[in-house]
């Protein structure tokens, strides 16, 4: 009897049990749907042990998800993280992820790309005074590190993945960093202002890519084309152009300071050395090759229309630098300044001869010869004709020990042979095409230094 009772409750027993397993079967295929994998534990918002991941995968939309009570727990990490965003969209809607500290637990993950810069920032960059997130995503790459930075929607529109930066910019980023988010239009809405880097060998290029809804709900790059920088040093947002809208202000890395393998792979005079602690100052191996080196500062500012860079370089430390903003204000037609400058040139002794330094025939005497031949040619085009042949003789009498004096001197003859100018320039040329290995010397101020043709003395 005893035996019958406990078969009975036995075979009870293992006709609940079955009802458990289906009804849990049931409630799991309840919440399947293809597309998203999430897991079927909610975790809580603090980093997850990834060797913890259920084995109990289910599958489910973003509406049953954003229904579910427990929330949307994180989704696993896609083969390539990068076109994840709408995964992530849907767990940003969710209610679980930490927003405020711009999703630590995805980083993890997802084997995100550790980086120095802002991972994210939130602010109204469509201009509907909803806050967006803008979310930044790199994972390793073999050279470089491939990236985004995902535009999500405000917290009304659930978060609604609505542009990358690889959107805006239209082509695929790499080493990417988010440098602010910044109203530098002047709408109060702000831009958010992202950088990529390419590569190619060790020589490295950065853009900028500024998206902005200034024109619409549209974000576009409003980046100035052709914008091309070498290493982006220091990025700050102020204005510097007294318009009362802030600029980005860049400052690129001195590519002679810090970088030696640039410097190793570009000196053909370097094989390998047994001991590295005798290699010639990195420094000196670089500039040799690429001449004086010289800070430059872009500023990007509004126009009213659109945004524009300008370079403005740093104070000249070397004479050849003076020499070069002579001829960047003649280029410009600004004569006057032109006139100035080249003059200061000429009578210029303080500035540092790059040259010399290098140890290397002496620059000076040739660019201050160069630049008082010049100041005459400026003379002459505003109708000085009387100090143009001073500024000749000038040249001619004191820095006849250079092949800009000997010029100087031809010209100045042609001149008062009654020649007009072109005559003059031409005979000039044609004097110094005799002496043309000494004059591209004379002028070899590096690779990264403009060139100085013969053509261009006189003309
Ligand atoms: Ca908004
Ligand atoms: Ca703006
Ligand atoms: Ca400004």
């Amino acid at each position: 009897m005893s035996i019958r009772i406990n078969n009975s409750l036995s075979t009870l027993n293992i006709f609940l049990m079955s009802i458990m397993i289906i009804m849990v079967l049931t409630s799991a295929c309840s919440r399947s749907e293809p597309g998203v994998t999430i897991r079927s534990v909610p975790i809580p918002a603090t980093p997850q042990d990834e060797n913890q991941i259920s084995t109990t995968e289910v599958t489910t939309s973003s509406t049953v998800q954003s229904q579910n009570d427990d929330g949307v727990v994180l989704p696993f990490a896609p083969s390539n993280p990068i076109g994840g965003g709408l995964l992530v969209a849907e767990y940003l809607a969710g209610g679980l992820a930490n927003i405020d500290d711009c999703l630590p637990e995805l980083v993890e993950d997802w084997k995100l790309l550790n980086i120095e810069n802002d991972r994210c920032l939130i602010g109204d960059v469509d201009g509907d005074d909803l806050d967006e997130i803008i979310y930044l995503v790199s994972v390793e790459g073999e050279s470089t590190n491939p990236g985004d930075v995902w535009f999500f929607d405000d917290s009304q529109s659930a978060y609604r993945l609505f542009t990358s930066a690889r959107a805006v910019a239209n082509e695929i980023l790499s080493n990417v960093k988010i440098e602010g988010l910044s109203d530098i239009t002047g709408d109060n809405y702000p831009e958010a202002i992202i950088s990529s880097e390419s590569c190619n060998g060790e020589l490295c290029t950065q853009k900028l890519i500024i998206a902005s809804a200034h024109r619409g709900l549209d974000i576009e790059n409003l980046s100035p084309k052709n914008l091309s920088l070498r290493s982006i040093n220091n990025i700050t947002f102020e204005d510097v152009t007294d318009d009362d809208i802030p600029d980005i202000v860049l400052k690129e890395k001195n590519i002679t300071n810090d970088d030696t393998s640039i410097n190793t792979e570009i000196n053909p005079e370097i094989t390998v050395t047994p001991e590295p602690e005798i290699t010639p100052t990195p420094t000196l191996i670089s500039e040799n090759i690429t001449g004086p080196q010289r800070d430059i500062t872009t500023v990007i500012s509004w126009t009213g229309l659109r945004l524009r860079s300008n370079l403005i370089p740093a104070e000249p430390e070397y004479l050849f630098h003076l020499v070069v903003d002579a001829d960047t204000a003649y280029q410009s037609g600004d004569l006057e300044k032109a006139k100035e400058l080249y003059k200061n040139a000429a009578n210029n002794t303080e500035l540092r001869d790059w040259k010399e330094e290098q140890g290397k025939r002496p620059g000076r005497i040739e660019l201050q010869a160069y630049s008082l031949f010049r100041a005459a040619i400026v003379e002459q085009r505003t109708g000085n004709a009387a100090e143009t042949l001073n500024l000749l003789s000038a040249v001619n009498t004191n820095l006849s020990n250079s092949i800009h004096g000997l010029a100087a001197g031809i010209y100045l003859s042609a001149l008062q042979k009654g020649e007009v100018s072109g005559t003059a320039c031409a005979e000039t040329e044609a004097f110094l095409t005799t002496l043309d290995t000494f004059y591209k010397e004379t002028w070899d101020y590096g690779i990264e230094n403009p060139i100085h043709e013969i053509n261009q003395l006189c003309r």
